[in-house]
């Protein structure tokens, strides 16, 4: 078809977009009792990304990874049966928003604690070279992860040992309700806390789907042909609170006009424009694309809702690895 790689992006930043705006629609109901962390605003970092992936290519994530999951083709019903708690969730409905798994789809995990799959997604991918295996790990991390100590240690051992690994760092600018100025000396700059590590680092505008795809592209080149590790930073912003459905502007810990700002520079509808300017994609066309997104996100949140929540005796299981 032609141009399918344009309408994919579209498509699926679409979707995730539409997919927590439902959640967000939702969760007062108080059936999703787990937190959820939204990701709307940023869709172009994981869609410009994951479009580059191949299935067996391993995705890791973190507190925010709705959006990561689906980009990597995690499926849709047992990400959402996850968030309601029930037996058929991803992770059993033991794990909710923030411990999304589909080793079918190369989505390998998602963890909460701060940093904590930056040196587990260095591991696989040191796993990956000791096999000689082709494929590569992807983890995504926020301008808070950086802070961590595990961040530094994990950059020196891939670069120690030229895994094959993508380090995608979403500058949002917040950590909760602090922003980067009053974290980080106005000096340290992370992409270049990457590079001096020996990495190769690109930066962008993470929300420009087009950019951040041809970035993407170039790393993973780079990747496979020159066997090392690479780091891209790209700026985006959250436009809901930290954790939960509501927006938080009225709190004041952004400055005034920030968020506006940001809403203008909507990664969807600048890619909407473009691709319709060049005749890539119809109106009509959009329409359908809605219609059947719509469709499928009803079919999903029927099935997480009927679904059973686990029965007692599996509480202990799962837990640890056999
Ligand atoms: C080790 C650790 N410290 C603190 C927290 C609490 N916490 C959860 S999310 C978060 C903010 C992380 O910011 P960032 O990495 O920039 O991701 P963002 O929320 O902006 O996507 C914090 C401090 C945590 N989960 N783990
Ligand atoms: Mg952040």
């Amino acid at each position: 078809m032609l141009n399918k790689f344009e309408k994919n992006l579209y498509y699926a930043m679409l979707r995730i977009r539409m997919v927590e705006e439902r959640i967000a629609e939702l969760y007062s109901e108080q059936e999703m009792r787990c937190p959820v962390h939204l990701s709307i605003g940023q869709e172009a970092v994981a869609v410009g990304v994951c479009e580059h992936l191949q299935k067996n290519d391993i995705v890791m994530s973190a507190h925010r990874a709705h959006a990561h999951y689906l980009a990597k083709g995690g499926d849709l019903k047992a990400m959402l049966a996850e968030l309601y708690g029930k037996s058929t969730g991803c992770a059993k409905g033991k794990g909710g928003s923030m411990h999304l798994i589909d080793l079918e789809n190369g989505f390998f995990a998602a963890v909460p604690i701060v940093g904590s799959t930056i040196p587990i997604a260095v591991g696989v991918a040191w796993a990956f070279k000791m096999k000689k295996s082709t494929n590569i790990v992807t983890v995504f991390l926020g301008d808070g992860a950086t802070e961590e100590g595990v961040f530094f240690e994990s950059l020196d051992f891939a670069s120690l040992k030229n895994v094959p690994i993508l380090f995608v760092c979403e500058n949002n600018f917040y950590s909760v309700y602090s922003n980067l100025k009053v974290r980080q000396a106005p000096q340290r700059k992370i992409s270049v806390l990457a590079e001096s590590h020996g990495i190769k680092t690109f930066t962008g505008d993470g929300n420009d789907v087009q950019q951040v795809s041809k970035m993407t592209r170039e790393a993973i080149k780079f990747i496979k042909n020159m066997n090392k590790p690479v780091f891209i930073e790209l700026e985006t912003f959250r436009w809901l609170e930290h954790c939960g459905p509501n927006g938080d502007d009225e709190l004041g810990y952004r400055e005034v006009g920030e968020l506006e700002k940001w809403i203008k520079k909507c990664p969807i509808e600048s890619y909407k424009n473009t691709i319709i300017e060049k005749s890539i994609v119809t109106e009509t066309e959009i329409t359908q694309m809605i219609e059947n997104i719509s469709s499928e996100i009803n079919d999903s949140f029927n099935f997480a809702k009927e679904s059973v929540f686990p029965k007692l005796e599996l509480l202990n299981q799962h837990i640890y690895k056999d």
